[in-house]
């Protein structure tokens, strides 16, 4: 059964669903009450529900899109944590983010903004059209045919440009849009070895190339998506030299994703990978491709994935005066310890994370810092997995840390083109929350038992039957001092003065 609908084929349709649309009253955009961005988020799992869109869905009589998505995230993601359910957006969860340079296609993260489309492959196509010198129809069988088009596997990192977003929500809220940027963390990233064929070669190939007048190529999508009373398929652009770049290898149509078929959720059974740009461009089920003079007009192309200055707010924001979010710079984020953790330790702290930058850069350096970004300490290259051009490398410093009590640590990465982050959140706040690529800062507590009072401390603990210091905030029940010792100090160093 179909289960989809190729909304920018059928104008009557897309016009009746508008009319239906109109006739019916939805949920407010934010998937919580209160707004998620001005209260702390749930505790529950899923984190955020998305009445919102699932009423949309149901009003043009499409309510079993939302089940089939649901049951596909059971299939295939049971087990991240999924922040918001429908649209479903999943993030990984820290232990799967470090598992390895590769991520299991089960917790690869998930970034959706309509249903999980179900696609017949033996039935499916894909037409190329626009500005192309022969427009073409393409069965997944003659694009998977090695004797008609190259194949090519790269190890790519997509990373949501929300990915981080939760920081600068703590800062300043901003936008919320309709579908909601989603409130992720550090796991809005992963990386995979996929499989398929490069774009530039089957234009070429299969199309005869693209007119001269071709700048862009659009990606659509088999999903539906809700703007402002209007529907659509999910559609976005990239410029026509980013698919030239290189040998090709930079847009992919992809069927392959870690030597496994493209799971359901990841775009089944053709989508674009894009290395080195937002995620947003890596279109997943992609049922045809436009070559355009211009930027795709699709509102998720047209109308987000912008970067405002600072002074550009819900009072002044149009389209066109935010920039295109496309190639992403250079950023990182520690994984562990986590925020506000009590670490015990003697002297060195084990600290991992990620770090990865885009546009064909790759990562050169990491650089922990135990005070918040004076010193810095640089991770070894044996400690970092190895280098790709468009793939993340996972990191573990033994850092020196002295310090006791509450210490920020903080990451920063310089890649290849010798780019570095900025240094606050503030410094590179925008309105729709994008990109959080300054360097990476957590609070954590540190009990460092080289110290003498603090392996005394714990050798007190461990008489009173006291194993750890958790909870930090939990009084301790016995006397911190005896009177003896007590009086013994404040005689040597008294109160008050003795004149
Ligand atoms: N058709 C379609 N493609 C899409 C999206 C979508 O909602 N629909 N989301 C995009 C976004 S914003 C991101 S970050 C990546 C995430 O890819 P993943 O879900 O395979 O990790 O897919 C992109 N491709
Ligand atoms: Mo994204």
């Amino acid at each position: 059964m179909r289960r989809y609908i190729e909304w920018e084929k059928y104008p009557e349709r897309k016009a009746l669903a508008r009319s239906l649309l109109r006739t019916h009253k939805f949920s407010l955009p934010p998937a919580c009450i209160p707004e998620f961005q001005l209260a702390p988020l749930p505790t529950t799992n899923p984190v955020l529900i998305g009445h919102r869109w699932k009423e949309y869905h149901n009003a043009l009589g499409l309510g079993e899109i939302v089940d089939f998505s649901w049951h596909t995230v059971l299939r295939e993601k049971k087990d991240i944590i999924h922040l918001l359910d429908f649209p479903y957006n999943g993030e990984t969860r820290r232990d799967q983010l470090m598992q390895g340079k590769l991520t299991d296609n089960k917790y690869h993260f998930i970034r959706n903004h309509g249903g999980v489309p179900n696609i017949d492959a033996a039935a499916y196509e894909l037409e190329i059209g626009g500005l192309v010198n022969k427009p073409v129809k393409l069965t997944l069988a003659e694009l998977q045919d090695p004797s008609k088009f190259p194949q090519e596997e790269v190890t790519v990192t997509i990373q949501c440009s929300g990915t981080r977003r939760i920081e600068q929500i703590g800062q300043y809220p901003g936008d919320g849009d309709e579908l909601i940027n989603a409130p992720w963390g550090e796991g809005a990233i992963g990386t995979a070895v996929y499989h398929g064929v490069s774009l530039k070669k089957v234009l070429k190939i299969a199309c005869s190339g693209v007119q001269p007048e071709c700048a862009h190529l659009e990606f659509i999508g088999a999903d539906t998506y809700f703007k402002k009373g209007d529907v659509f398929n999910y559609a976005v652009s990239v410029p026509l030299r980013k698919v030239r770049a290189t040998g090709g290898e930079e847009v992919l149509l992809a069927w392959e994703m870690n030597g496994k078929p493209l799971p359901q959720i990841h775009g089944y059974p053709l989508r674009l990978v894009v290395a080195g740009y937002i995620g947003a461009r890596s279109c997943k089920w992609v049922t045809r491709i436009n070559a355009l003079a211009e930027p795709s007009m699709g509102p998720v192309q047209r109308q987000e994935y912008l970067y405002y200055s600072f002074q550009t707010g819900k009072q002044n924001a149009e389209y066109s005066n935010g920039f295109s979010i496309q190639a992403m710079p250079v950023s990182s984020a520690i994984i562990f310890p986590e925020e506000k953790q009590i670490v015990v330790h003697s002297g060195t702290i084990e600290v991992k994370g990620w770090a990865y930058s885009g546009g064909g850069n790759w990562i050169e350096r990491v650089e922990v810092s135990p005070d918040g970004g004076h010193a810095w300490y640089e991770t070894h290259q044996d400690e970092m997995t190895e280098k790709h051009y468009h793939a993340w490398r996972l990191w573990t410093i033994k850092l020196p840390v002295d310090a006791e009590g509450w210490i920020e640590l903080c990451v920063r990465a310089w890649d290849s083109a010798n780019n570095t982050q900025p240094t606050f959140v503030r410094s590179a706040w925008n309105w729709d929350l994008h990109v959080t690529s300054s360097a990476h800062r957590i609070k954590i507590y540190s009990i460092n038992t080289s110290r003498s009072e603090t392996r005394r401390r714990i050798a007190l603990m461990k008489e009173h039957g006291i194993e750890s210091f958790e909870p930090l905030t939990r009084p301790l029940p016995f006397a911190l001092e005896d009177e003896k010792k007590y009086l013994e100090t404040v005689r040597r160093y008294p109160r008050e003065p003795t004149s």
